[in-house]
């Protein structure tokens, strides 16, 4: 049986198509049955204003923490645009840092229509969500809460009410949802990043000592809640 059976909403998903993850240049085919795959924003980096150099070198050394203790499980980082400046310089130092390939790669494209317009299987997907987890606010937590319908609005209540810098809440998606019908998304995962925006609540006020600790726990929580699921 599939790690992913692990949502109580989800009855059956065996016989799972292949699909093709692009990586850039290079297509891989492979089957989401025996890969679970994470599909995640860069957390922090657009409306929270977090410096893009430091973020890219928090994001790849947890990645490559993380793809050694995933098993088979890939991590997939999304952004909407091929001159994506946080996908650059992601995918240079985990070119350096000779991340395995095979479970990291980053991906262009809108992260609520992979499997639709991408033809990527992701069944987990990452939110850059804000305090109370609601809806609206623009970004990606705009996008991916339109695309999942109120399902999402009612499932992420039962499991939280709030959060707190530094933390994630996995949230699984009710079958009814639009993002689970269409795009085979099983769970949400509501990450919460730190804030370099004065106009936004919890500004860190360019302590990026704090800022970088933030990010660091963001993004393990996040990745620990995937390992969560897939186990
Ligand atoms: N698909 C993939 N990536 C996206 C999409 C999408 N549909 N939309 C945006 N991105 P942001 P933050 C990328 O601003 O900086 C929200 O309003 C975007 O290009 O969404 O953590 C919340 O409510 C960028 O690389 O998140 C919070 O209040 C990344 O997603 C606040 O903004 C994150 O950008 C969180 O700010």
């Amino acid at each position: 049986a599939s790690p992913i059976l692990d949502n109580p909403n989800l009855e059956s998903k065996e016989g799972e198509s292949q699909g093709v993850a692009f990586d850039g240049s290079h297509a891989s085919r492979f089957s989401l049955d025996d890969a679970p795959t994470l599909a995640f924003p860069s957390i922090s980096t657009s409306d929270f204003q977090f410096n893009y150099e430091k973020a890219a070198d928090i994001i790849v050394e947890k990645v490559a923490e993380f793809t050694a203790k995933l098993g088979n499980a890939r991590l997939v980082l999304v952004d909407l645009t091929h001159k994506s400046k946080i996908l650059s310089l992601v995918k240079a130092k985990a070119s350096e840092k000779h991340i395995d390939t095979q479970k990291f790669l980053t991906h262009v494209g809108d992260i609520t229509k992979l499997h639709s317009t991408g033809g990527l299987n992701c069944n987990v997907i990452a939110n850059a969500a804000n305090w109370r987890l609601k809806p609206g606010g623009g970004g990606v937590n705009a996008a991916i809460f339109n695309a999942a319908g109120p399902e999402l609005e009612s499932a992420t209540k039962e499991r939280a009410k709030s959060l707190s810098p530094g933390n994630a809440v996995v949230v699984p998606l009710p079958a009814s949802s639009p993002l689970f019908v269409t795009e085979g998304v099983t769970h949400v995962i509501h990450v919460l990043g730190p804030n370099m925006n004065p106009q936004r609540p919890n500004c860190l006020n360019n302590d990026y000592e704090k800022g970088c600790k933030i990010l660091q726990d963001a993004y393990a929580s996040l990745f620990e809640g995937f390992a969560s699921i897939v186990r």
